[in-house]
């Protein structure tokens, strides 16, 4: 039987484990990647495993998110980060360069190899043939200490391209088409692999937009094959000895295959407040628009800025509507300046805003009170923007700049237009200066290590005991965010590296009471519905309920990363057995499980909640359970490495 792409790939990456779906998988990992908002954490935990030297082919620190500098302590972690990646072998891109995944897809990304990165977008590079990741900090520190990344070995879908994009539909559609049929929740424990003959009419560029938004299914990663135009690509950036061809044996087999005809589809928008709530654009004709912002690593590409610049040329946005483009990396600034563009976007009465992930994590730029936001971005869950009651919607860059122009929801293909003529180059214009090397083996010994005082220590997990008896103190519904339990913004992410201030925001958009009900609880227990914990990668989703004393959480499903995130934090995430149990519990509730040790060899726990008895189920591999007794993924290194 022949191999899929994911399946060869991680074949020749297996260090441990098995490859039979639902086991664990174990990858040696050539690259790594960390975004700031995540990284302090990460290179905190690196440096707590007592390595020197990153073991990777390639390690690269991004600052990208917390750009809005408005006290000391953003820019005490970019000094921070800066100096932790020069002493330890990991290369720094600079503030102001751009988007961890745009950047990496530009600069670093290479078809065949492995990436983890600590941010839930990494997939990105699946768009160049890569197989990429999303994983909590901790994991990305034990990566570039040389160690495994585990999985668990995911089923793969192939969704089958056929036909060719038509004017004004975009690759962005693609991605809304595909979380219409599967949803939020359908590509947990899936890598999706896109392949057929309407692979080759999509640039890199577009393939990345797909790969993107795979995250927003749930899905481990995504993949396109690497091919001509993958070479092209890499070509123009100067990276040609980086191209390898790779496909799938014809033979094959999938979980399921998904055809889209290309030609076939519509301009698509998301709706509030999820990915997946997809309608056709012409369905909200006339629904009026106060923002619309173009960017974020989904759409910020030297090929969708473009697109927006040839249709704002030489037009105007309406009066009402307050609009933001922010470009994905300096080099795609850079060019938009060379080439005239940027002129047509400035002209136009858009904002330009820095190359960072800025609007999109609510780094500024949110919308006005009760208003509707149209993002070409990959989230709007409520709250996110920055403001609360803000309505946003997901679209392409094209229906972005449709309906900045009228000042309401517009169908590109209604402003009566043929069609935009947009190539990429064939020559990118490459300048890494904005990307530091790190220090060689001889001179890292020297480098000093820049600590400012927001940088507080990794929270101590502790070892799961064989009984737990705590306060259910917050039950939540299905499809929680890492939004909701730990929000982003900007009032907020300048405290990613102090645990202890950041675990006072912990679930303040469900309960502005949870932080301080749980710490005085001293433990508890929380209950959450399914598809818990979906969306990014931040482990302070997990170290701040650790903080505050959460010790299990019981859902009747959860997201990936956060699944994992949890256990590396040393907090047992449970299934109900039923999940109807799930009603029979009231938050105030005390909770007890004993038996814990056994239970997690057998896969099933009982939970007695007053008179109930009600059944959980577990399925801890050996590493896990480890990892849980250890009191965490941080503990069981340390412990191993002894
Ligand atoms: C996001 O898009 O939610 C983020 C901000 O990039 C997160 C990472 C983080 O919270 O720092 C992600 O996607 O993992
Ligand atoms: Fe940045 Fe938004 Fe992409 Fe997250 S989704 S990495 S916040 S641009």
């Amino acid at each position: 039987m022949g191999l899929n792409l994911a399946q060869k790939i991680i074949r020749s990456h297996l260090v441990g484990g098995s490859m039979e779906p639902g086991a664990e998988a174990a990858l040696r990992i050539d690259q790594t990647l960390t975004q700031d908002a995540t990284g302090t954490m990460a290179y905190l935990e690196f440096e707590a495993m007592g390595i020197d030297r990153v073991r990777t082919e390639r390690s690269v620190a991004y600052i990208d998110h917390n750009t809005l500098q408005s006290g000391f302590e953003n820019a005490d972690d970019h000094r921070y980060i800066q100096s932790v990646a020069k002493k330890h072998g990991v290369w720094f891109s600079r503030p102001g360069n751009g988007i961890c995944h745009q950047v990496h897809l530009e600069r670093f990304g290479v078809p065949g190899k492995t990436l983890i990165g600590s941010d839930s977008h990494t997939p990105t590079a699946g768009g160049l043939g890569m197989l990429a990741f999303g994983a909590g900090g901790l994991d990305v520190a034990v990566a570039m200490g040389g160690g495994a990344y585990y999985i668990n070995m995911p089923q793969v879908i192939r969704v089958e391209l056929t036909g060719a994009l038509r004017p004004f539909v975009t690759a962005k559609d693609v991605s809304l088409e595909i979380l219409r049929i599967l949803t939020v929740k359908g590509g947990v424990g899936r890598i999706i692999e896109w392949g057929g003959d309407g692979v080759k009419t999509l640039s890199v560029p577009e393939r990345a937009t797909i790969t993107n938004m795979g995250a927003e299914l749930g899905a481990t990663s995504s993949i396109f094959p690497s091919d001509e135009v993958t070479r092209a690509f890499l070509s123009a950036q100067g990276r040609e000895a980086d191209y390898v061809p790779l496909a799938p044996d014809p033979d094959a087999e999938y979980e399921r295959v998904i055809a889209i005809d290309l030609s076939a589809l519509e301009p698509l928008i998301a709706c509030p407040h999820m990915p997946d709530n997809v309608v056709p654009v012409r369905s909200l004709k006339g629904v009026k628009v106060d923002q619309v912002c173009i960017g974020s690593c989904t759409n910020s590409s030297l090929y969708d800025m473009l697109k927006a610049a040839a249709l704002l040329k030489g037009r105007t946005v309406a009066p009402g509507v307050s609009m933001s483009v922010s470009p994905g990396s300096r080099q795609v600034l850079t060019m938009l300046a060379d080439c005239g563009a940027l002129t047509d976007i400035l002209s136009s009465g858009a904002r330009l805003l820095e190359c960072a992930c800025g609007p999109c994590i609510g780094m500024g730029f949110s919308p006005n009170s009760g208003g509707v936001s149209l993002r070409t971005f990959n989230r709007n869950f409520e709250g996110r923007s920055g403001t609360r009651d803000a309505r946003v919607y997901l679209v392409s860059p094209e229906t972005a700049v449709a309906s900045a122009l009228t000042g309401e929801i517009t169908d590109p293909r209604s402003l009566g237009l043929d069609k935009l003529d947009v190539q990429l180059p064939t020559r990118f214009r490459v300048d890494d200066s904005a990307i530091l090397p790190p220090a060689s083996p001889m001179e890292a010994a020297q480098v000093e290590v820049l600590r400012g005082p927001n940088i507080k220590a990794v929270p101590e997990g502790r070892p799961v005991s064989d009984c737990i008896e705590a306060e259910l103190t917050l039950k939540v519904g299905d499809n929680i965010t890492t939004d909701h339990i730990m929000p982003a913004g900007a009032k907020v992410l300048p405290y990613r590296s102090n645990v202890p201030k950041i675990s006072e925001f912990c679930f303040e958009v469900c309960d502005k009471t949870f932080a301080e009900r749980a710490k005085a609880a001293g433990q508890s227990i929380l209950v959450g519905g399914v598809n818990y914990g979906q969306g990014s990668s931040r482990e302070h989703a997990a170290l701040a309920p650790l903080y505050l004393g959460v010790r299990a959480v019981i859902a009747k499903s959860f997201a990936r990363i956060h699944a994992a995130n949890l256990i590396n934090a040393g907090i047992m995430p449970l299934c109900f057995a039923d999940p109807a149990d799930y009603d029979k519990l009231e938050q105030g509730q005390t909770l007890r499980i004993a038996d814990i040790y056994a239970g997690m060899d057998s896969g099933e726990m009982i939970l007695e909640a007053g008179q109930l008895r009600i059944p959980l189920r577990c399925a801890f591999t050996e590493r896990q359970k480890a990892v849980l007794k250890a009191g965490g993924l941080l503990n069981y290194t340390r412990e191993e490495s002894l």
